[in-house]
């Protein structure tokens, strides 16, 4: 293999920036950029190393030095990390040192597809690197670090081997059908299939929340113009993003901010008013605002306490009849006392909460802010995120093909078709096990995966 280099901090202002060297190369590499023996240089230990340019040998820059020896490595292999001074040059000059004393530039992902080549660690958790890197909320990035730390790999390991055992269960029972004595009888073993089944089950059950955990749940406002959407947007983000005007219809784009609510990630989107207009600007956004509903994880819909609800609105509604559905009462400080049914009579949606807020004395923002993470993450706030948790559609679908294979086992043994036959599904069921954790890896997969990294990784 040969010797890769690349920056493995972002480029930009910064006090240090780290160029990172793998690959048997590594320390004749470094050797070219300086008069320090670089062989006697001690493993794991931060050592002042002055670089010099390998052209004229000038001052390059004043950095920090850490050698690792394979295999005790990132990636199983020699590894340098050059720690230099930070921004947009001095990085970049370093680099190229690298390179030009005989580096090749690393493809993204490379450092962590050599870690998984050289065992260093699987695929699940070449995936949790991927999430931790990108985390932006604390669930995302606690979820990510305990795949890390192999929690999922050791549960699908263990599923795995206990489908080792049942194969070792079934060959004795086909070799010996007549023994009672036997190890496992064919209910056993059906029985044991079912309980795999069951455990990969609740995995994938699990799996849309960790999906969303990655990107945020979707959540849009939306109601009548005038209703106190962009009030509530501004009032949930802290901060004054959308404009707040009495005059009806002034947002018109859909607009889109992060906020994490008990460390739950959350894109929430503020849209334009539902009405009929004739201002094309307008129609256009609500149109933009339809098309938003029709991707949200959750809707809250805003409508001032003591309206009255119009048809258009109430059409409106009914559509959105499959989407989960918050319920919100707004400007509750002017209708303290108001005998309008919170849902109005003769409408049938049956939103999964109903609150009256206001943002001007924060009636009901509290509650609003404390329902939200349990309405999307429901499951995940329960049991909290250090879980055995899928979180990338590839891992879904080996584990759900995994569940077929195991599935079709169990049907085939209540069926005519031969045991020897029904057996092969537990077999192809392992091997989408050991896709999952890369232990049988193709190169198309692996190609695909790393692609989503940054170069340096
Ligand atoms: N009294 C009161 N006025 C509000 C409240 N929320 C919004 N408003 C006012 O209602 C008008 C429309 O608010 P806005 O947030 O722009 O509504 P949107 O059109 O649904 O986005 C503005 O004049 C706001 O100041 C509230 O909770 N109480
Ligand atoms: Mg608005």
């Amino acid at each position: 293999m040969d010797t890769i280099a690349a920056r493995a901090t972002a480029l930009g202002p910064g006090a240090l920036g780290v160029v990172r060297l793998s690959g048997g190369g590594a320390f004749e590499i470094l050797q070219r950029l300086t008069p320090v023996a670089v062989k006697d240089i001690p493993s794991r230990t931060a050592s002042l190393v002055l670089l010099q340019n390998p052209g004229n040998q000038t001052l390059l820059d004043q950095t920090l030095v850490t050698v690792y020896r394979k295999p005790n490595s990132y990636t199983g292999e020699d590894v340098i990390e050059i720690s230099c001074h930070g921004g947009s040059l001095v990085p970049e000059l370093v680099l190229e040192s690298c390179l030009e004393s005989g580096a090749r530039k690393a493809e993204p992902g490379e450092f962590t597809r050599r870690a998984v080549l050289n065992g260093k660690m699987d695929l699940i958790q070449a995936e949790a690197v991927l999430g931790l890197v990108g985390a932006t909320s604390r669930a995302s990035h606690e979820a990510s670090l305990y795949q890390l730390e192999r929690g999922l790999s050791t549960l699908v390991e263990e599923i795995r081997g206990e489908l080792v055992e049942l194969q070792v269960s079934l060959a004795s029972c086909i070799d010996f059908p007549e023994e009672d004595e036997g190890p496992a009888t064919m209910a056993d073993i059906v029985e044991n299939a079912s309980r795999l089944e069951s455990r990969l089950t609740a995995l994938i059950a699990n799996a849309p929340e960790g999906e969303l955990l990655r990107e945020g749940a979707l959540v849009v406002l939306a109601g009548p113009p005038n209703s106190g959407k962009s009030s509530l947007y501004n009032k949930l983000l802290g901060r004054e993003r959308a404009i707040v005007s009495e005059v009806p219809g002034t947002t018109r784009d859909a607009i889109e901010a992060s906020i994490s609510l008990d460390g739950f990630p959350f894109r929430l989107v503020d849209t334009a008013g539902i009405r009929a207009s004739l201002d094309t600007i307008e129609r256009l956004g609500i149109e933009v605002a339809k098309e938003q509903l029709g991707r949200a994880d959750l809707v809250i819909f805003c409508l001032e306490a003591g309206a009255p609800m119009s048809d258009e609105v109430k059409d409106f509604l009914v559509d959105l009849k499959a989407t989960s559905l918050v319920f919100l009462r707004t400007k509750k400080d002017l209708w303290p006392a108001t005998s309008e049914k919170l849902i109005p009579e003769g409408l049938e949606i049956t939103p999964v909460a109903t609150i009256e807020v206001s943002s001007i004395d924060n009636t009901g923002i509290l509650e609003l802010r404390k329902l939200l993470p349990g309405l999307v993450y429901g499951g995940l706030v329960k049991s909290g995120v250090s879980v055995p948790l899928l979180l990338w559609e590839r891992q879904i679908k080996a584990v759900e093909s995994a569940r077929v294979h195991i599935k079709k086992f169990i049907m085939e043994t209540n069926s005519e078709v031969p045991i020897e036959l029904a057996c092969v599904h537990l077999q192809s069921a392992e091997t989408y096990l050991q896709e999952l954790t890369g232990e049988v890896a193709l190169e198309e997969v692996l190609d695909r995966l790393f692609a989503s990294f940054c170069i340096g990784k």
